[in-house]
């Protein structure tokens, strides 16, 4: 019997325009009657001549609602002349998870369902992030696309006869006007186990977890989840970080909901800061398999993250690049085999293993390096070091503030961007004096498409290599998040055990001073330090 297809009249939504990573809004906003199903006609209006026929990947971190939009995905796909979809069983595939399936094999892209770092739950946050063939985010032309789209949406098309049990693995067939059509029920992680696999050598972690060397490495995980908030930090991931440090365990992480952001804690709660640890997995890639066969091409990190990687990449002389926040934008230079392995400050580690961020391969690739080396984490990052200085950094976010004072402010922090006096001016605080270098509204021209992503946070440059940077969120769901992070160098072996918090307080609050954050936030104190 073959399933009929209807074309059912809609009216545009405001707002669907994806963020930093996808469109993130209010479960209740995604229920509306016809809002998600605009959505999904809109990320298959644009992939245009690449959708019919083509197979598409579609999973999510297993939040509320996102068995109901794989529902409406698989029947708009249906409709739409998509020849397969391969749905994570229960809806449940980690966003590198996705990324792996799409590369392995070779659909046109995927849809995958989640709010990553934001907290679930029927009033709490959903999202949907479309990924393109390479596996990775789609990048701004195509979102650009999907939003233009999303504004004059008229109609879509959907085949509500198809019926599917996503709990059973297998192949699901059906003949939808006339044309056939599959639903595959995937496992939600053999593949990409398969993958890690070939990656690491699970051997070598395995005599570290048993202790064939010595003693055995205790190790503690948080898989976070969305009914928190679910961001692996040492505010969110507290529970992580008060049980690691009672010292039984040498070895903490923590995850976000979707699996691609990591946390990684050496015994009694070492904290090791993201962009440490990308520079420290940049530096140990002799003992990662996939390395040592294919070698390291090129590093990178998003604006904001701390420069830590950037010493690696002189001292290894492989080019190192800086890209604006969000993931999408490493996707090229890794296609055009320039770029190996990249983070960002947010606690999001990777490689081109895959196109997106993944935090289970940061813990493993950091247990390599502890099986490698024979080290703990904090020895690890003690000869680090040793051999780079130490770049201290925060980050202060200020979240669910209003939205126009906060837009005002980086209004004026723009303006003081454009503005030449400016540069030499000297900033104190205490002891400390900084003399601006360079201050601008950063700006990134994709050298492999040509693309150009402007306004990306305003950064302030001072003549000792410290930096101030200040942007808003693109990943919240209301109101805005104010982040600032500072960052300030440190070659002094005298200076390496101190706190990260004391070191950089002079810088702090000469940023707080010179952008007046306090005066348009309302706000005395950050919501969260990382
Ligand atoms: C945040 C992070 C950014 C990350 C993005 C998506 O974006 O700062 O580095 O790529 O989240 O991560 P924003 O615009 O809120 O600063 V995830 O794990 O939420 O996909
Ligand atoms: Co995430």
């Amino acid at each position: 019997m073959t399933l009929k297809v209807y074309t059912k009249a809609t009216k545009p939504f405001e707002g669907q325009k994806p963020g930093t990573s996808g469109l993130r809004k209010a479960v209740k906003v995604f229920q509306q009657e016809n809002y998600t199903e605009n959505f999904v006609q809109c990320i298959l209006s644009a992939m245009g001549g690449a959708l019919s026929g083509c197979t598409l990947v579609v999973g999510g971190d297993g939040r509320y609602f996102g068995k109901e939009a794989v529902d409406i995905i698989i029947k708009i796909c249906a409709a739409n002349g998509v020849r397969k979809v391969m749905v994570g069983q229960n809806s449940i595939l980690s966003t590198p998870c996705v990324s792996c399936v799409i590369r392995k094999y070779n659909t046109a892209g995927g849809i995958v369902l989640t709010a990553s770092h934001n907290p679930g739950g029927p009033n709490a946050d959903f999202g949907i992030k479309f990924n393109i063939s390479n596996g990775g985010p789609a990048p701004d032309a195509v979102t650009n696309k999907i939003y233009e789209i999303s504004k004059n949406i008229v109609e879509y098309r959907i085949c509500p006869e198809v019926h599917c049990d996503i709990s059973v693995i297998g192949k699901q067939e059906f003949l939808v006007d006339s044309r056939p059509f599959t639903v595959e029920v995937i496992d939600s992680v053999v593949d990409y186990v398969e993958y890690m696999k070939e990656i690491f050598d699970f051997r070598a972690i395995k005599d570290l977890l048993h202790g064939a060397a010595g003693q055995p490495l205790k190790v503690l995980i948080n898989a976070m989840h969305g009914g928190h908030h679910p961001d692996p930090n040492l505010t969110y991931a507290a529970d992580l970080v008060k049980a690691m440090q009672e010292g039984d365990y040498g070895f903490g992480a923590a995850f976000d909901g979707d699996g691609d952001r990591n946390m990684i804690l050496g015994h009694k709660a070492f904290f090791v800061t993201p962009s440490d640890s990308v520079a420290v997995i940049a530096d140990n890639t002799d003992y990662i398999p996939y390395f040592k066969k294919n070698g390291v091409k090129g590093l990178a990190r998003s604006m904001p993250t701390g420069c830590a990687i950037d010493r690696v990449a002189e001292k290894k002389g492989v080019e190192v690049f800086e890209v604006p926040t969000g993931w999408k934008y490493f996707g090229n230079l890794m296609d055009a085999g320039r770029l190996s392995i990249c983070g960002e400050e947010s606690f999001g580690t990777g490689s081109d293993h895959i196109r997106e961020k993944d935090g289970i391969w940061a813990v493993l690739a950091w247990l390599s390096i502890l099986a490698g080396r024979n080290m703990s984490v904090e020895q690890v990052l003690h000869s680090h070091w040793e051999t780079y200085g130490r770049n201290f950094f925060t980050r202060y976010d200020y979240e669910n503030c209003e939205s126009d004072p906060c837009n005002k402010m980086m209004s004026v922090l723009d303006a003081m961007s454009g503005d030449a006096s400016m540069v030499g001016k000297q900033l104190s605080h205490g002891e400390k004096t900084y003399t601006i270098a360079k201050i601008d509204n950063f700006e990134y021209q994709d050298p492999i498409d040509g693309a150009v992503a402007k306004k990306q946070g305003v950064r302030i440059l001072m003549s000792d290599g410290s930096r101030v940077v200040f942007r808003l969120s693109g990943t919240g769901s209301s109101g805005a998040t104010v982040r600032m992070y500072i960052e300030s160098y440190e070659s002094d072996s005298s200076t390496y055990t101190k706190d990260a918090q004391e070191v950089l307080k002079p810088l702090v609050e000469i940023a707080l001073q010179l952008s007046k954050l306090s005066e348009y936030t309302g706000r005395q104190q950050p919501t969260v330090i990382t």
